[in-house]
């Protein structure tokens, strides 16, 4: 699939710090040490209904991973896959009496339109399920010829006790493991299973629904965590930097992954770290396409409202807490971009230098956007109160909120 266009990244002056960043496996902070090219993966949406609120902000997170890190001069190698088979897509598609190829295409194209406008960089490799069900396939019969995948009426499944780092990615006890399991794609009441957590790896044909050639599997299609690890060993290949997505992905989507892909490869581990976004709610409730209780990136734009005051809105929460979308969340942001671009409409303005470090240092600290808002908060009310005389100050703030921030003044 083709992604989005890239905006422009400025090079600032002098070089960046390490990141810092809070990783769910071990349950701490810790500073990453990338190659020279850094290897993030990001998990897609699932396209059977428009961008919200909810989504931009877990994107928005590991927008500014790689901003960090391209801050430090090195480059980034960045996928994200599409989901764009699955049960709530195809479900949503009957719902609608719409063709399901139609409706993926459809909010895909949109997704792209909303990353472009929140100025999100672009991965390398964007990929949907449905085309990488060829390299799937063989990684199924590869599990299921080691004994860590088992049939069960024609269904395949990944046998989590194969794995001896099983777990240890979302640490949750056996209870709360089968309670998500449950509520997020999983079935663990399903009778026959060797533990009620393993996960499907290939889904037979059902009648009525998409299927493929699936070889030695049979017709069918693939499971959700197979998917994501068939496409980050392609293009990435193990141990790479990061992983990412919301909280919900934790458990099961995360962890299973791991452990597909440690055992697939006998190495450890999967990934560096395990990044998470917390949660965007509305009226009280987490931001979700089966709730129905959005707000659309698409709707505000076509409102009429700066996509960067958008962008602004979603950094002035830090991305691991949980927080509630109001239309003062909105408000808030449009008055700090008016106060902004005031503060850099000018040639001259107050120094800069400092600034720039106080930003670099509020975003490798576990990306703490709401510091770095604060540090240019405090530089634009004194530049818009004094000003000053640094030729060419307000320029590289422009540049800073730019290269840092993904904010266009
Ligand atoms: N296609 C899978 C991942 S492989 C999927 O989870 N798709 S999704 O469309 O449901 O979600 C896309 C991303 O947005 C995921 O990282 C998910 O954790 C995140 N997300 C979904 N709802 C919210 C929310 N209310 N707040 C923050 N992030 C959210
Ligand atoms: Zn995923």
């Amino acid at each position: 699939m083709h992604a989005w266009p890239a905006s422009e990244v400025p090079a600032l002056p002098g070089k960046g710090r390490d990141l810092r960043i809070h990783d769910t496996a071990t349950g701490g902070r810790i500073t990453l040490d990338p190659g020279p090219v850094a290897r993030i993966y990001v998990c897609g949406i699932t396209p059977y209904d428009a961008t919200h609120m909810g989504h931009a902000a877990t994107y928005n997170a590991f927008d500014l991973v790689q901003r960090v890190w391209l801050d430090t001069k090195r480059q980034v190698h960045y996928v994200q896959n599409v989901t764009d088979v699955d049960d709530p897509l195809l479900e949503r598609a009957v719902r609608d009496g719409q063709d399901w190829t139609e409706l993926a295409e459809r909010e895909t194209a949109l997704f792209r339109e909303d990353m472009t406008a929140l100025r999100m960089l672009p991965p390398k490799h964007y990929i949907g399920a449905v085309e990488a069900i060829p390299g799937i396939v063989p990684l199924v019969e590869r599990l299921r010829d080691a004994g860590a995948a088992y049939e069960l009426d024609g269904d395949v499944y990944f046998s989590v006790e194969t794995d001896p780092h099983f777990g240890g990615v979302s640490n949750l006890d056996a209870k709360a493991m089968r309670l998500l399991s449950a509520e997020r794609g999983g079935d663990p009441e399903r009778p026959g299973k060797k533990n009620p957590l393993d996960p499907m790896l290939w889904m037979a044909a059902r009648e009525g629904e998409p299927s493929w050639d699936g070889a030695s599997l049979g017709p069918g299609r693939p499971g959700w965590h197979i998917e994501c690890v068939a496409i980050a060993l392609d293009h990435l290949g193990m141990g790479f930097d990061v992983q990412g997505g919301g909280s919900d992905l934790a458990f099961p989507h995360h962890e299973m992954g791991a452990s597909h892909a440690q055992v697939l490869t006998g190495e450890y581990p999967f990934a560096q770290a395990y990044v998470h976004a917390g949660m965007v709610a509305l009226d009280g409730e987490k931001m979700s396409k089966s709730r129905g209780n959005l707000v659309f990136v698409s709707k505000l734009r076509h409102d009429g409202v700066d996509p960067a005051a958008i962008r602004l809105a979603l950094l002035s929460h830090h991305y691991r807490s949980d927080w509630e979308w109001t239309d003062q969340v909105l408000a808030d942001a449009v008055e700090r971009l008016g106060r902004w671009r005031s503060a850099v409409s000018r040639p001259d303005g107050l120094p800069a230098e400092a600034l720039v470090e106080e930003v670099r240092e509020a975003l490798a600290d576990d990306l703490d956007a709401p510091a770095a808002l604060a540090a240019v908060d405090r530089w634009a009310e004194r530049q818009n109160a004094e000003g000053g005389t640094d030729e060419g100050a307000p320029g590289l703030v422009s540049r800073t909120v730019d290269a840092l921030l993904g904010v266009a003044l």
